[in-house]
């Protein structure tokens, strides 16, 4: 696989790209090793990732690292110089004859370059590091990485340590999350009409396994409201026409940000994370935002929201979704959220049942306001009333906690003067 000849200065190797078949200008996703590392015979030492599979480099010598000629980012062909190794010089440092191992980019290994959302959680944030060949081996026993803790080089998560959590779970009759259903059957569905196959894009199949995760750990309840959001849309007309010059539209969403976070403040419950027995409360307020692109749903990370304007709000959200649907968002903009608001208000709806994005507690979903006839004082009278879905994790919030928060909620956006309490 990797260049076996000698450099100047005995045991000095270099490692090159190995044979990635047709493959040429492929990512670097990951680096595992850098300069002065001590590294073994089949340590991976990078993670590629293709449009159809991600695959490792394992080292093919044990030495020491002398110098790293790529980084995340880099696009790399077979033979492109990978590192330089000192070599002990013995039978160890004889070269590996393993070639690259793939892994379905499917893998949520390829969420080194995604998020803490429910796009992918798994990955690069909570512990679990490993290779995308031994994530697609955890993942296709059911077991969720982040909670195994690794063994291998700087902690990486290996075969074994996955064996051995699935041995221990059984034996301690805890298996996680596992549920004992049946297999979807496979289905012919030529058989009764023309039919057209198109592969899932990356995004979506990273978040569909994340949310499928999400929903079947998460013990969910939806609490729904309706928020008479008439004098708080005047005011957003009036402050949109004033901010059209400078090309900054004014969307219901920036209100609810604040909202959100007012309502955050008042019940820290619902921004809090569970860990293990505890439950972390944060004293920060980032809010992630759903945006849907044509590649699948991300979510982005609005920070400090209750340290910013509406007007501001509303210009970060037209730039991050702005870049989520041209595809530039990192990582690092969707990580760190502690609670989520998914709007489809947009779009049409009158509710829906959002799932949460671990490890939040809590989202919020909106659907479009409508004007409905209210019976205030004797009277019905138009208001324009904004449907509300608030799903939350049972385990930390209960219901009647759920209604208040939601009800509080609905008040803010009612009279947006409490936004200032
Ligand atoms: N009720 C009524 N009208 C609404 C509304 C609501 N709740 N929310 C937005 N609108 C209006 C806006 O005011 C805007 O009106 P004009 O075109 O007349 O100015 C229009 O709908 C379009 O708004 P928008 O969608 O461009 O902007 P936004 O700030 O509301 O949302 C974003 C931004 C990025 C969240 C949105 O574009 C998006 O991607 N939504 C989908 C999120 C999603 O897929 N969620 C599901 C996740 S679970 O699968």
């Amino acid at each position: 696989m990797a260049d076996t000849s000698s450099k100047p200065g005995a045991g000095i190797k270099q490692v090159l790209v190995p044979d990635i078949g047709d493959y040429k200008g492929v990512n670097v996703i990951e680096v595992m090793v850098k300069p002065g590392d001590a590294i073994n015979v089949d340590d991976t030492l990078l993670t590629l990732e293709t449009d159809k599979a991600a695959m490792d480099v394992p080292s093919p010598y044990a030495g020491i690292v002398k110098e790293l000629h790529v980084e995340i980012g880099d696009k790399v062909s077979k033979d492109t110089l990978i590192l330089v190794l000192e070599t002990a010089g013995d039978t160890a440092s004889e070269p590996a004859a393993e070639p690259a191992k793939a892994a379905p980019a499917a893998s949520p290994a390829a969420a080194t370059v995604t998020p803490s959302s429910p796009l992918s959680t798994a990955a690069a944030s909570a512990g679990g590091h490993a290779s995308p060949a031994i994530r697609r081996f955890a993942r296709e026993l059911g077991v969720d990485i982040a909670r195994i803790s690794g063994s291998g080089t700087k902690g990486r998560v290996t075969k074994e340590d996955v064996q051995l959590f699935v041995k221990s779970a059984l034996a301690s009759g805890t298996g996680g999350s596992s549920f004992q259903v049946a297999d979807m059957p496979a289905f012919d569905f030529a058989k009764y009409g023309a039919i057209e196959t198109v592969p899932l894009s990356r995004i979506q199949k990273i978040s569909g396994a994340n949310l499928h995760r999400n929903w079947v750990n998460i013990p969910h309840v939806t609490q729904f409201d309706e928020a008479d959001i008439t004098d708080m849309d005047e005011f957003r007309k009036q402050l949109s026409a004033e901010y059209a010059a400078q090309n900054i539209k004014i969307t219901p969403l920036a209100f609810m940000l604040k909202a959100a976070v007012t309502a955050l403040q008042h019940f820290p419950k619902f921004n809090a994370s569970l860990d293990g027995e505890n439950l972390v409360l944060k004293q920060y307020f980032h809010i992630g935002v759903a945006v849907d692109t044509p590649d699948g749903l991300v979510v982005p990370v609005l920070r400090d929201v209750d340290k910013k304007g509406v007007v501001q709000l509303a210009k970060e959200l037209a730039e991050i979704s702005a870049k989520a649907r041209e595809k530039k968002i990192t990582a690092a903009d969707m990580q760190g959220g502690c609670f989520t608001i998914s709007s489809l208000g947009g779009i049409g709806g009158t509710a829906f049942t959002p799932i949460i994005n671990a490890p939040e507690v809590a989202i919020l979903g909106v659907s479009r306001a409508v004007m409905k006839p209210v019976y205030q004082e004797g009277e019905f009278v138009p208001r324009l009333m904004l449907p509300l879905s608030v799903s939350y994790d049972h385990r930390v919030i209960d219901g009647a906690l759920a209604a208040r928060f939601s009800t509080y909620l609905a008040q803010v956006l009612s009279d947006i003067r409490r936004l200032a309490l």
